[in-house]
């Protein structure tokens, strides 16, 4: 397969500006690039389409810049936004910029003959003269072609949720972007998702224009799931790259959870698996569906890439933890991630030096309903404390019984569970 086809077949390409792109990507390696705004200090889900998308054209001997909006997130890109959006002050921006580019640097390898480039537009954007600026970039733009983009089209028609001179702008800024990569770095494609069209189709008019160069665009779709709600979010909210807003654990579990109906299509997204062993997922999708062999491959393939092989490993442990599995390898805050869902009752220590049984503590804090339905419980082998069944009416709650010196597991029968948490 060339690139392009591989590009089809997985689903990335929503458009293309000219038929003879995939002819011209087979020429030899050109430059392209895909802006990042550094909205917040971390990226979503949202943008892994694009990464991803780089990684493919690296990987096919293309050289990829990724561009960090260090100056256009100083204004706020209107595509696809209903709202005029709050500025971010510039060491917010300048502190998310630094966020974002740390996460983008782990998908592109900086080595080798395309070897990527990481730049900041703030270093071009935050120089310009505004005078000059409308001279020489702002006179090749018509404010009546400019009123028909999509972007503003829908802010025009509702003067409550107008546009603001400042966010109407934006497309001059990104249009600028690819001039100057267009000029200096020899960049003659760009990419990004379907909402960014508009603000790729300026940037090589204006190329056109000013260098008399032809460049490209090529649009990602967005991605969809067959329920039609959004993807990419849970009821915590967005799914984040950073692990500290979106444990790898709860990452995991959201790539698990997906429909038998989307997992073909974002195993082609999502991962590097070839048509034959994607085709062999989808196969035990329709075979096996209660199995969910797919859906675990996937989990497996995006959490490996986004966090690495160690916290995978732990996530799926961690998964395991809500299934009977081993807990005691699992670190303080993974087990709180795992059971932050369940009900938790705080105990004093001072419990564990009394010498107290289990049926006794339990029943106290009501999760026996009585100590005969404990005893009972416990005679028929219902009753866990870290999925290790406790056989004795007088078995102790002792300081061996703790995870992580903080709290202990409680399941009675197979699915109830219940954290105790231990403290002064
Ligand atoms: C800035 C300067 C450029 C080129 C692009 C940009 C950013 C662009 C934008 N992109 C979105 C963002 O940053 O706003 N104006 O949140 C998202 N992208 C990518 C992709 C996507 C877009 O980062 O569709 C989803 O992730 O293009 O919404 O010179």
């Amino acid at each position: 397969m060339t690139l392009f086809e591989e590009l089809s077949w997985r689903g990335f390409i929503s458009q293309t500006t000219h038929e003879e792109l995939p002819a011209e990507l087979e020429k030899g390696p050109i430059t392209l690039y895909c802006g990042f705004d550094p909205t917040a200090d971390s990226l979503h889900i949202g943008s892994l389409l694009p990464i991803l998308g780089l990684a493919h054209f690296q990987r096919a001997g293309h050289r990829p810049i990724v561009l960090v909006g260090g100056g256009t997130g100083l204004i706020g890109d209107p595509s696809g936004k209903a709202d005029e959006r709050t500025l971010l002050t510039k060491e917010t921006a300048e502190k998310n910029a630094a966020g974002i580019r740390r996460q983008l640097e782990h998908f592109v390898t900086f080595d080798g003959p395309s070897a990527a480039i990481l730049l900041n537009n703030a270093d071009w954007l935050c120089q310009l003269s505004l005078v000059d600026f409308l001279r020489d970039i702002g006179k090749h733009f018509s404010v009546n072609v400019m009123l028909n983009k999509e972007s503003v089209r829908q802010r025009l028609q509702d003067r409550e949720h107008g546009i603001s001179y400042t966010e109407f702008t934006y497309s001059l800024l990104q249009a600028y972007d690819f001039l100057y990569l267009c000029e200096h770095h020899n960049c003659r494609l760009q990419v990004g998702g379907s909402d960014q069209w508009g603000n790729i189709v300026a940037g090589m008019d204006l190329s056109r224009r000013l260098l008399g160069k032809a460049t490209f665009g090529l649009t990602f779709p967005l991605v969809t799931k067959t329920d039609g709600t959004k993807f990419g979010k849970t009821e915590s909210g967005n799914v984040w790259l950073d692990p500290n807003r979106t444990s790898p654990y709860k990452f995991y579990q959201f790539w698990i959870n997906q429909a038998d109906a989307d997992t073909p299509k974002y195993l082609r997204y999502f991962t590097f698996m070839t048509p034959e062993e994607i085709a062999d997922l989808e196969r035990q999708i329709q075979e096996e569906p209660h199995k969910r062999a797919a859906q675990r491959a996937l989990a497996e393939h995006v959490t490996q890439l986004v966090h690495g092989h160690d916290a995978l490993e732990n996530a799926i442990k961690a998964s395991q933890a809500m299934f009977g599995g081993d807990l005691k390898g699992l670190d303080e805050s993974t087990l709180l991630d795992v059971f932050s869902e369940v009900p938790s009752t705080a105990l004093s220590r001072g419990t564990l030096s009394a010498g107290r049984t289990w049926l006794d503590v339990l029943a106290e804090s009501g999760i026996f309903t009585s100590k005969g339905e404990g005893r009972r419980m416990i005679k028929n082998g219902g009753l866990y404390v870290n999925n290790e069944r406790i056989d004795a009416e007088d078995a102790k709650l002792t300081e061996q019984c703790l995870l992580t010196g903080a709290m202990a597991v409680v399941r009675v029968g197979k699915k109830n569970y219940h954290l105790l948490r231990f403290s002064e």
